[in-house]
Formats: structure tokens, C-alpha cells, sequence
């Protein structure tokens, strides 16, 4: 039943990789549930967030950067990033403000050219561009007509959110509240876990390995006595020789991994957590469609 006068929609959040989309996800619902890295290819599936105001619902989908596949992972990040654009309320199109208007986001506003749904161009990271900056990228996204508005925002900062937010309400239409009040993500908690374990990978391991790691939750257990959580979770690299470097000298960057996503794990779930992490061998799993949909990258 819809009651009357109660607003709701769906926006996609979508762009080149690192620009910024899962900071924007993060600030607009005001909790960290997509992670975050100076890497790109942070995010690997969509992610849905949701906002709920006294009289309105807006549920924000942030997606994998958009860029060229080059296995079968990539493929289905590729996917999941177009069909979010989909039948929502409006597109956002990130654009990052410290790099510019590049040939990838030409490339995706040419692609944005049969989209049905209105399309923002949201300037991001104008904490960190200059005014002069700022002010050439918007008058290269006006000049291709594509968009309904320009915004230019710091989804860091916050600064300039509210004002996205209230454009971002004139969208609304008249529709159901389609998640509880009180629920921000429809990700289970296994999956944040498993999403918290990989942004350390990120954040710690050099270079390519990283993006060779899949995560998976094996057991999440409470100990009858309560208080404790004992979560079991493995690893999944491409070689041999990414494990040993996973490990690290006497065990050293695999605790750091383990240390730093407890802590994350633990204030997500409000328990204290046992985290035992194990590594496992997968040659090319990212090429590995049972693979991929063991990991959860599947129906995209
Ligand atoms: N200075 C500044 N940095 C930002 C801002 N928004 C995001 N960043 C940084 O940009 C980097 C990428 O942020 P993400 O939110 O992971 O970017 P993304 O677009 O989701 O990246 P992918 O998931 O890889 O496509 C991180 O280091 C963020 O801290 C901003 O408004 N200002
Ligand atoms: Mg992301």
C-alpha cells in the first residue's frame, strides 16, 4: 500500500573507477556500508543504500567504476555498473574534479546517450580541485547537452551534499517505501565482512595481487556464552607466490589484514570478534564463472 503523499526512488551512482561513487553511497546514507580505497576497482557488485526521511524513501545503487573488462570478473563489474542505469529516477555521473573530463567519462556519457532516466553530472572531490578547475569541467559537461543539472560536490567533505540531496528529492515520485525505516543496506552482514577483509587487502598488499583476492565467509558463530563472535574467512588468490606475499615474513601481513578488518568487523556486528583467515590457491579464478558465483559475483 502506498500511503499518500509518501515519495520514493531509485538513483544510480555510476562513473570511472575511484571517483568517488562508494564515498558518495557512504556519506549519502551516513554509514560506511560500501568500502572505500585509493585503488581503483574498489567495488565489485552493486551496492544498494538506502535514505529514509519522514515522508520519502531514496535508494542509491553505487556500482563497480566503469572501465575495460579484461576477465571475467571485469565482465560482470561491466554489467552490474550499465544495468544499474536502468529504469531509476536519474543517473549520477561522477566525474572526478582532480582529473578532469577524460576520454573514459566521453566514452560513458556517449553510452549515456540512450538512457531514459535523467542524468546529473556530479563534480566530485572539489575539496581537493581549484575553483578554476572546477568551473572548466562544468563548462565541457554543459556544452554536451547530456545532462539535466550539474552539481559539483565533496562527497569527503560532505560539503555540498545537502544540496544534492534536496535536487535529488525533486525526482521523487509519488511510490511505496520499499525497505524498513531502520535498514541502510540490503547486504547481508557476512557480505560487509567479507567486503571489509578485502578493503584491507587493498589498502596493504601492492600492485596488481589485491585485485586477485575474492573473499568468502565460511562459518560466522556465536559462542554460546555470548560476547564473542567467531568468524571464519578465506582468502583466495591466483598463485602460489601472491600466498606467500599474502602471509608475509613470519606471518606479519596476514595478521595486519586480520587486525585491522577485526577491528571493522567488530564495530559493524557490536560484538567482540574471533577472525581466523585462511588462504587458498585458485589459479585464474577470476576467469572461473563457479568460482565467481561462489564469491557472490553472480546475476548481474
Ligand atoms: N579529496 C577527496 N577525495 C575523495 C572524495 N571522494 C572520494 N575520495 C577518495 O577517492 C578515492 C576513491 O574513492 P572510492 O569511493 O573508493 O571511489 P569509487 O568511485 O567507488 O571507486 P571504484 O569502486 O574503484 O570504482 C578514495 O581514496 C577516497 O578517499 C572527495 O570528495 N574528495
Ligand atoms: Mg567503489
Amino acid at each position: 500500500m502506498i500511503a499518500a503523499g509518501y515519495k520514493s526512488g531509485f538513483f544510480s551512482i555510476i562513473g570511472c573507477p575511484n571517483v568517488g561513487k562508494s564515498t558518495l553511497l557512504n556519506t549519502l546514507v551516513g554509514q560506511k556500508i560500501a568500502i572505500v580505497t585509493d585503488r581503483a576497482q574498489t567495488t565489485r557488485n552493486r551496492i544498494t543504500g538506502v535514505l529514509t526521511g519522514k515522508d520519502y524513501q531514496m535508494i542509491f545503487l553505487d556500482t563497480p567504476g566503469m572501465t575495460r573488462p579484461k576477465n571475467k570478473l571485469g565482465e560482470y563489474m561491466q554489467k552490474v555498473a550499465e544495468n544499474a542505469s536502468n529504469d531509476t529516477e536519474a543517473v549520477l555521473l561522477l566525474i572526478d574534479a582532480t582529473q578532469g573530463v577524460r576520454e573514459r567519462d566521453r566514452e560513458i556519457m556517449e553510452r549515456l546517450k540512450t538512457v531514459r532516466s535523467p542524468i546529473l553530472a556530479v563534480i566530485n572531490k572539489s575539496d581537493a580541485a581549484s575553483a578554476l578547475a572546477m568551473q572548466t569541467i562544468r563548462e565541457t559537461l554543459e556544452q554536451s547537452g547530456l545532462f539535466a543539472q550539474i552539481l559539483s560536490i565533496s562527497a569527503k567533505t560532505g560539503e555540498r551534499v545537502d544540496e544534492l540531496l534536496s535536487v535529488l528529492k525533486g525526482y521523487l515520485t509519488e511510490g511505496p517505501q520499499y525497505f524498513p525505516e531502520d535498514m541502510v543496506t540490503d547486504q547481508p552482514e557476512r557480505v560487509i565482512c567479507a567486503e571489509m577483509i578485502r578493503e584491507k587487502t587493498l589498502q596493504l598488499l601492492r600492485e596488481e595481487i589485491p585485485h586477485g583476492i575474492g573473499v568468502g565467509i565460511d562459518k560466522m558463530e556465536m559462542r554460546p556464552e555470548g560476547g564473542l563472535m567467531d568468524v571464519w574467512a578465506t582468502l583466495y588468490c591466483e598463485r602460489e607466490s601472491h600466498k606467500g606475499i599474502i602471509i608475509g615474513r613470519g606471518g606479519k601481513m596476514l595478521k595486519r589484514i586480520g587486525t585491522e578488518a577485526r577491528k571493522d568487523i567488530e564495530w559493524l556486528l557490536g560484538v567482540r570478534v574471533n577472525l581466523q583467515l585462511w588462504i587458498k590457491v585458485k589459479e585464474d579464478w577470476r576467469n572461473r564463472q563457479q568460482m565467481l558465483n561462489e564469491l557472490g559475483y553472480k546475476d548481474a
